[in-house]
């Protein structure tokens, strides 16, 4: 009898648990590119050359190592359709009486795992995930017994726990969150730098080459230039910190009609499939500011985002799934608008936002938070059809950490467990982090008439339509007052205008 480690596609870390558990000399371990994975939802095209990729070339640094490893090649017409299908061609072949994997990023695979196990009879052992800083059980016994759960002190805790950017016990600089530094709108200058790329080996042009032909999903597969190893991850983590790290902060909410990255780090990609080490890539940063070649802002900004959202929106995931997923708290019934995919409105930051998407698969927090986030919020979208929106078009998609920045920060959709107020904002906020507004077809000054901003009327109709929701939630009191400073003819006639929107708004 024989044990199987089961490597899945977003796990390729250096320090995965299961290669700690088996014997390269008695063991095997099984890797496979899965039709159900590649479809699950229509991927945007770049991602699963990214996956499949990455995956290749991490079977080939195992079998260097020593390991058998058991791969299987992505054919659309392979009777191998699911991860059990691939566990049950191994178990035939081999003998196998117990797998091993660590956690799945998913609650949909580790249910499916867990039901092929029990129906084979098989044991499935599930080892800790180690591409996070903390442990889910770290998490969750800071959460037991909470009210609110609140980023800001499960990262303080972090913060504790690792030592970074601490001194003496005490926040370095005095403080725990410059937040309020971090704001600025971007005109230029400083110029945006390239962001480094990698020109695709010969392993992955012919991924490039087999999506192409086989799978039809979002976007564009031309230029695909992510890092898929370890050493290219890497070099994208010192091209970042060299060049962009110092002003990341400044201008981390800044928007730009032309720039795709601005200062922001793209490494979410690389993380998420476990390239980069999320404690490596903030010690780096860290000895950035240590060096003094970069600001405390900066330098903390981004390693808030890293132990701080990231870990607890993870933690969110598996401390409230499945029931979080169904969880539609406002009532939103509205179908997602048909150009968020094919980007075809005059909205101008929005047709920006998703041209960006189709293209990179990318699109920085605040176009994700504030552009195609907000406008969902505002239309009142089904949860479900943005969410599946969101976990199909970007790279570094997956639903533990999207379901959470979707239904809970975006959509409120969660009663408030991610954040303490929704991210409603009118045109002017758009207006006021960047340049979309100058080229846009409609007038950001205007609620209404049909040159107006759409986000407009949508905003303060939001607001009338859940005054219950929010009346008294005292961080939005403001937008209430400014509510009612308006008269009832001016409201009848935003949310007849929003009624327009609704619709109309495939042909906005
Ligand atoms: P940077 O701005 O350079 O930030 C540094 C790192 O911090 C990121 O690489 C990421 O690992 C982490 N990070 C920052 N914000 C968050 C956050 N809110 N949650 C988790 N990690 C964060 N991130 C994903 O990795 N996958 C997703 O599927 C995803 N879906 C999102 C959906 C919505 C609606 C929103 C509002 C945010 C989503 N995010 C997601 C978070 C964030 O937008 C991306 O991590 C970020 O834009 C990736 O670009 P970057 O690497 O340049 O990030
Ligand atoms: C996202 C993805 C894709 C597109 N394809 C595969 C695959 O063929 N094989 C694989 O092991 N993993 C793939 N993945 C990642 C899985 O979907 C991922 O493990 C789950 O989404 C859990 O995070």
């Amino acid at each position: 009898m024989a044990r199987l480690g089961l490597i899945l596609g977003d796990q390729l870390n250096a320090n995965h648990a299961v290669l700690d558990a088996l014997d390269a000399e008695r063991d095997r371990l099984a890797m496979g590119e899965i039709v159900d994975e590649a479809s699950y939802v229509p991927h945007h095209v770049k991602k699963i050359v990214l996956v499949f990729a990455a995956m290749r070339h991490r079977a080939r640094e195992l079998q260097n190592q020593g390991w058998t490893v058991d791969y299987h090649l992505f054919d659309s017409n392979s009777e191998i359709r699911s991860f059990g299908g691939l566990l049950d061609q191994a178990v035939a072949a081999h003998d196998i009486d117990e797998v091993l994997i660590a956690q799945p990023g998913e609650w949909r695979v580790l249910e499916h795992l867990q039901n092929w196990a029990g129906e084979r009879g098989v044991k499935l052992t599930v080892l800790p995930d180690r591409r996070f800083v903390s442990e889910l059980d770290d998490f969750n016994d800071w959460a037991a017994g909470k009210k609110q759960l609140r980023m800001e002190f499960f990262y303080r805790q972090v913060r504790q726990r690792t030592g970074l950017l601490m001194a003496d016990g005490e926040p370095v600089g005095g403080v725990w969150n410059l937040d309020a530094e971090n704001r600025k709108k971007w005109s230029g200058d400083p110029p945006a730098p390239r962001v480094k790329g990698f020109e695709p080996d010969d392993i992955t042009q012919a991924v490039i080459d087999l999506v192409g032909a086989q799978l039809k999903g979002f976007g564009s597969i031309e230029g695909f230039d992510y890092p898929v190893t370890r050493q290219q991850a890497q070099a994208a983590l010192v091209d970042f910190i060299e060049n962009r790290l110092a002003y990341f902060g400044d201008y981390q909410d800044a928007l730009d009609d032309g720039e795709d990255y601005l200062f922001h780090s793209r490494l979410s990609a690389s993380l998420n499939i476990g390239l980069l080490d999320p404690m490596d890539v903030c010690r780096a940063a860290e000895q950035a500011y240590g060096q003094g070649d970069a600001p405390l802002n900066a330098v903390e900004g981004f390693i808030r985002q890293i132990i701080g959202w990231r870990e607890f929106i993870r933690g969110i995931y598996w401390y409230l799934m499945p029931e979080y997923a169904q969880r539609n708290t406002l009532g939103h019934d509205q179908p997602l608008p048909e150009w968020y995919w094919s980007g075809e409105t005059q909205m101008r930051c929005l047709a920006k936002a998703v041209d960006q998407t189709r293209r990179e698969a990318y699109a920085h927090h605040i176009q994700r938070l504030m552009v195609t986030g907000n406008f969902a919020l505002l239309l009142g979208v089904l949860p479900k059809e943005i969410c599946d929106w969101y976990l199909a078009v970007y790279i570094d998609a997956y639903e533990w950490v999207e379901l959470p920045n979707t239904l809970g920060m975006v959509m409120h959709a969660d009663g408030g467990v991610v954040g303490s107020k929704p991210y409603a904002a009118s045109g002017k906020y758009i207006e006021r982090m960047g340049n979309h507004c100058k080229h846009c077809r409609y007038k950001v000054k205007d609620t209404l008439g049909e040159d107006a901003c759409p986000f407009n009327a949508l905003y303060w109709d939001f607001l009338m339509r859940h005054r219950e929701d929010f009346e008294s939630n005292n961080r939005m009191r403001m937008m209430y007052r400014n509510v009612d400073r308006m008269d009832e003819e001016k409201q009848s006639a935003i949310q007849a205008r929003a009624e327009w929107i609704r619709i109309h708004i495939n042909d906005l």
